[in-house]
């Protein structure tokens, strides 16, 4: 058994970010990460996309988490906040002052029935949610003969919700270039009733979709994948969730989520599962001595690299309030960015805040499909994650923001 002044539990995005900004409080400060290898997911529709290797998103997380901290490279089971420790899965315990919790969302294939059996044999079917499967995205595009290429968006809260389309759009061009479009349906069934949160980008989506003949099946809602009969079942969730067949000869899924299952049955979660923190400050609602980020906690934004990115500042900084007894302060407006690929050298690069209002870090209209935001995706996106953020010198781009609209952008209000 050990004790730390800080424990991280999940070395993913948050939890390398938070560690790197920790890294002087040395063998203080431990992460509990099982995985060797870190990924960079933002890269996997790319990769999906046949426009990047999968090498680019992985490094060994010994190299990404900082050396001077301990890294106890096994699983947290168990939580006892009130007491101030857990368990890990070799049986050992761990204490600690504080507790950041980043331990990501958990992708629950499972949920949809012949779907593991079919991602297993099928290759027309594939996803770039997992390490597993995003290699199989670009074969069964090339492979793709005609016919119906169908792309799902599950019932339940997910990680990069604009991910589950980007690669509709990477695919739909693909086919043209290839010379079977004409002879295929490109097919978004989604169990949500809009194309996207927030209201600006989902009408800049909705003329992509329209100019490029795309259909779209609201509240439709993947529910079983026979792939011996290339079939796949959705319920329709306005008619009572009737069921819909629909054949595919390529199927792109975006699988349920959830909270993962150790935190769901622990102390620190919320009705939903989610880790329960006040939402301007990243603290815990309950137990005080414990702060998380990203995609496993209540925080109302969308779940994505750039909220963590935005996050991970303001938690390091009321973190180290917390520890010297000061008092934290209200931070976080909720910021979250989704780079929205419309096709191979084209972007509409989405941010906005908890009302679900555009932040826009540009001075000229992100609503537009271009191709400057695009590079940033491709091409600054992924320097800025391995060689900054993941050193702890990334919070987000509200700096950059306020300077390239000369101090006059808009500066979210923080309510309760
Ligand atoms: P993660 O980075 O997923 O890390 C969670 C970590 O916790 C993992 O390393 C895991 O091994 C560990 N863990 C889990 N359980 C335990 C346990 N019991 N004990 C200890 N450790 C545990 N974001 C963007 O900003 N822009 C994009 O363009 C973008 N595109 C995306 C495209 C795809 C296809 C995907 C899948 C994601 C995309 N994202 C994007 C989302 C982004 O990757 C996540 O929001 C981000 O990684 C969340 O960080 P996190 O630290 O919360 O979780
Ligand atoms: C961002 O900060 C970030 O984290 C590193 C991402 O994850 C890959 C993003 O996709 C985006 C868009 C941002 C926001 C940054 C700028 C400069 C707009």
């Amino acid at each position: 058994n050990s004790k730390y002044k800080v424990v991280i539990v999940g070395g993913g995005s948050g939890g390398c970010a938070v560690a790197a900004k920790l890294s002087p409080l040395g063998k203080q400060c431990a992460a509990i990460e099982p995985s060797d290898l870190h990924y960079y997911q933002p890269v996997w529709t790319l990769v999906g996309g046949g426009l990047r290797g999968f090498q680019s998103s992985v490094r060994p997380t010994r190299e990404v988490l900082p050396s001077s901290i301990d890294w106890i490279q096994d699983k947290a089971v168990k939580f006892d906040p009130g007491k101030n420790n857990l368990e890990l899965g070799s049986g050992d315990k761990v204490e600690y002052d504080f507790l950041v919790v980043a331990m990501g969302i958990q992708l629950d294939f499972d949920k949809v029935d012949g779907l593991v059996d079919a991602l297993e044999n099928d290759p027309a079917v594939a996803s770039n949610y997992s390490p597993k499967w995003v290699n199989k995205t670009f074969p069964a595009m090339q492979k793709f003969p005609g016919g119906n290429a169908i792309f799902t968006y599950p019932n339940t809260p997910i990680k990069c919700a604009g991910a589950a389309q980007k690669i509709m759009y990477l695919t739909e061009e693909f086919l043209r270039t290839a010379g079977v479009r004409e002879n295929s349906n490109v097919i978004f069934n989604t169990a949500k009733n809009v194309i996207f949160g927030v209201k600006k980008y989902a009408d800049a989506l909705q003329q992509v979709i329209q100019s490029r003949n795309i259909q779209v099946n609201y509240k439709h809602n993947l529910v079983s994948v026979y792939h011996k009969k290339k079939t796949a079942i959705f319920a329709n969730m306005a008619r009572d969730n009737a069921l819909v067949p629909f054949e595919y000869n390529f199927l792109h899924v975006t699988p349920p989520m959830s909270s993962p299952d150790v935190l769901k049955k622990s102390p620190l979660v919320n009705e939903g599962g989610w880790v329960d923190l006040n939402k301007h400050t990243l603290q815990h609602t309950k137990f005080s001595n414990v702060f998380g980020l990203g995609d496993c906690t209540s925080l109302p934004t969308s779940k994505t690299a750039a909220a963590v990115a935005a996050q991970c500042g303001i938690l390091h900084q009321n973190l180290t309030a917390t520890m010297q007894g000061k008092k934290v302060t209200p931070l976080y407006d909720g910021y979250a960015s989704c780079p929205l690929i419309t096709s191979r050298n084209k972007c509409i690069l989405a941010e906005f805040d908890y009302n679900l209002q555009p932040l826009e870090t540009l001075p000229i209209n992100q609503g537009v499909e271009r191709r400057l935001t695009y590079g940033m995706k491709a091409h600054i996106m992924p320097g800025l994650y391995w060689q900054v953020m993941m050193k702890g010198r990334w919070n987000g781009p509200a700096t950059f923001r306020k300077v390239l609209h000369l101090g006059m952008s808009r500066s979210p209000k923080l309510e309760a």
